[in-house]
């Protein structure tokens, strides 16, 4: 993560003690402020800050003295005093109490003034005993919300999104990658699978100079806890110091747990199979090796031996497979398995490997925001960014005029924007850039703007945004109309569903797949790691149905191009094939099947 993102989340979370500390209006909104501008601004602010350059800081719109002497006191100690002295006034567990949905600061200050609410737990105390009630403007389909929402967080228990365990993971990777004597080294586990959500982060080194890199490991600058530190296995706790909203909650606060593992180079892609699992695929190859003769584990593939219960690996036997994952796969005559594959759903009986979708194949992106509605980026920076990614096309799809606090486009501005699209598109070499719109599918499953106009576009992404608890019934039969609108392209994120905060849309997804393919609509993966939505399970019914399935970075900020990992990720969960895949397509088929919809 830059340092922009890492600076705006301490001003985010300095602007949200301070409220609780009942701080003046003035300095809470200052503080706001600056993180917007922090997460809106795309140059790196870190070299700047780290030089100390007050003038250079300043100059740029909406920072002021205040904030530039903070940014440079982060940048060269590495956070800011304020914001210490704020931690130690406000009890953490208050923050958690912030997550939940439906609850802003003002709320919270109440209940920890009045009710002496400093946790998740004190609040369930007084929703118990009714007591919160007494709370002013606070009634009882208010409370059964702060229930729900409590219910759900819990239900879904402490597990980390996957964009937060990749940021993680990475880290720790670089930072063995430049320690003394590494040799190899990789992530595995759910992380390596590209689950939506991660447990703890498995990390496996061979190195010629183990003590180095223990020593690394478990002396990082975040490391907030050594659980364990011997020959063969570190663990420790990692914080990323970084909990805010933006980071889907309190992860950080909480730590992440990152297991160790040190490996011998020989038997690098048995371990690298083992530690990666899943534990129900393992379990699978371990008995398709029985029943060939042969025993798996970490250290190898071996000849079995009934005689000798010695682990094969003790009695100095050679295996017939141990250094790569391939070698191990095609002893096991299968063909090479994908990490994304391996769950037992079915890939022990996979004959050749399927051309699954890669994100070097993602040629166009066909979900993006501008500062015409709450992206980040004008349309050139946006158009230049993905143009360098090597995107033959990208659509512009900004709200449309319902979503209000997204500074959706009325039709007039909408019709201005199509020509200034249209104008700058010709004079833009490399890449197509066309007119589109994320238009709310209202719920009444009708779209936000009329059939002329939208006829006038030439990508429309329909996505739910509000009216998010709807009955399964009444959700099927919203999504199912814009699916069957003949001018609709793309469903986006078609559930609404926020990973680990909200449920969302339960529709029918049968019926929407066999709608889609009726009348060729695509399904989006929405890559966010948020969001993931549709989920994996979801694309490998549509897959199995031969849906079309566009996966889409919903790109708000330069950043956002990056979670195009994720989306591809779950799209290989969900098998999803290149063919089945719009954004791989040539610029030709893409574009002949975008305008069979005019
Ligand atoms: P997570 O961390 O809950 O998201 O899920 P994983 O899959 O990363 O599980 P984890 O961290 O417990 O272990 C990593 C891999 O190591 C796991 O996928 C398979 C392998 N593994 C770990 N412990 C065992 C075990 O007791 N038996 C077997 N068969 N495999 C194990
Ligand atoms: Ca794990
Ligand atoms: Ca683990
Ligand atoms: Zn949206």
């Amino acid at each position: 993560m830059g340092f922009n993102t890492e600076a705006a989340t301490y001003f985010d979370r300095m602007a949200q003690m301070l409220e609780l500390t009942g701080a003046d209006r003035f300095r809470v909104n200052a503080h706001a402020k600056a993180a917007r501008v922090l997460g809106d601004i795309t140059t790196d602010l870190g070299p700047l800050a780290k030089d100390g350059d007050t003038k250079a800081l300043t100059e740029l719109d909406g920072i002021g003295k205040g904030t530039a002497s903070k940014l440079i006191e982060l940048a060269q100690s590495g956070t800011i005093e304020e914001h210490d002295e704020l931690v130690s006034k406000v009890p953490q567990g208050l923050m958690d109490v912030l997550q939940v949905q439906g609850l802003g600061p003002k709320t919270v200050k109440l209940m920890w003034d009045e009710k002496g609410v400093e946790s998740i737990a004190d609040l369930k105390k007084i929703i118990e005993d009714g007591s919160i009630l007494e709370l002013p403007r606070m009634g009882q389909k208010t409370v059964d919300n702060i229930k729900a929402s409590i219910e759900f967080m819990e239900s879904s228990g402490s597990r980390l999104h996957i964009g937060v365990a990749q940021y993680v993971a990475d880290w720790f990777v670089k930072l063995l990658e430049n320690t003394k004597g590494t040799k190899r080294v990789a992530y595995a586990g759910s992380l390596r699978r590209g689950k939506e959500t991660i447990g703890d982060v498995d990390i496996l080194i061979a190195t010629s100079d183990p003590d180095a890199a223990r020593d690394a490991f478990t002396n990082g600058d975040h490391v907030t806890q050594i659980l364990a530190n011997g020959e063969t296995k570190c663990s420790i706790r990692f914080s990323t110091g970084l909990d805010s909203g933006r980071w889907g909650g309190d992860e950080g606060s909480m730590g992440v747990q990152v297991d160790l593992r040190l490996i011998d180079e020989s038997s690098w892609g048995a371990a690298l199979m083992y530690f990666t699992g899943s534990k129900e695929h393992n379990v699978r190859l371990r008995e398709r090796a029985l029943s060939m003769g042969l025993t798996l584990n970490e250290y190898g593939l071996y000849k079995e031996d009934k005689d000798d219960d010695t682990p094969p690996q003790q009695r100095g036997e050679k295996p017939v497979a141990a250094k790569t994952e391939e070698s191990i796969y095609t002893k096991l005559k299968l063909p090479y398995i994908e990490p994304t594959l391996r769950e037992d759903r079915g890939e022990m009986d996979l004959t050749e490997a399927p051309d699954l979708v890669t994100v070097d194949d993602i040629k166009a992106e066909l979900h993006s925001h501008t500062t015409s509605s709450d992206g980040k980026m004008e349309l050139e920076e946006t158009a230049t960014i993905a143009k360098k990614r090597g995107f033959h096309t990208l659509a512009i799809t900004d709200h449309s005029r319902s979503s209000a606090v997204a500074n959706g486009l009325s039709e007039e501005r909408l019709r201005q924007q199509i020509k200034y699209i249209k104008a700058f598109n010709k004079g833009f070499d490399g890449i197509e850039v066309l007119c589109g719109s994320e238009v709310d599918i209202l719920v009444d499953g009708s779209l936000d703007y009329d059939d002329d106009l939208l006829h006038e576009l030439q990508v429309v992404v329909a996505s739910p945004h509000a009216g998010l608890r709807a009955k399964p019934k009444d959700a099927t039969k919203r999504l199912l109309k814009a699916i069957q609108h003949p001018l609709v392209h793309i469903i986006g994120h078609p559930t609404g569903r926020l990973i680990e905060r909200r449920p969302g849309l339960e529709p029918d997804m049968d019926e929407l797949i066999a709608a889609a393919i009726e009348h060729d609509v695509a399904l989006e993966i929405n890559a966010h790691w948020m969001r993931l939505d549709l989920r994996d399970t979801h694309v490998r019914a549509a897959v199995e149905a031969g849906c079309k399935i566009a996966i889409d970075c919903d790109v708000h900020h330069p950043d956002d191009y990056d979670n195009l990992r994720f989306g591809v990720l779950t799209g290989q969960r969900g098998w999803l094939t290149k063919d089945l895949c719009v954004n791989t397509w040539s610029k030709a088929k893409l574009h002949t099947w975008l305008k069979s919809k005019r």
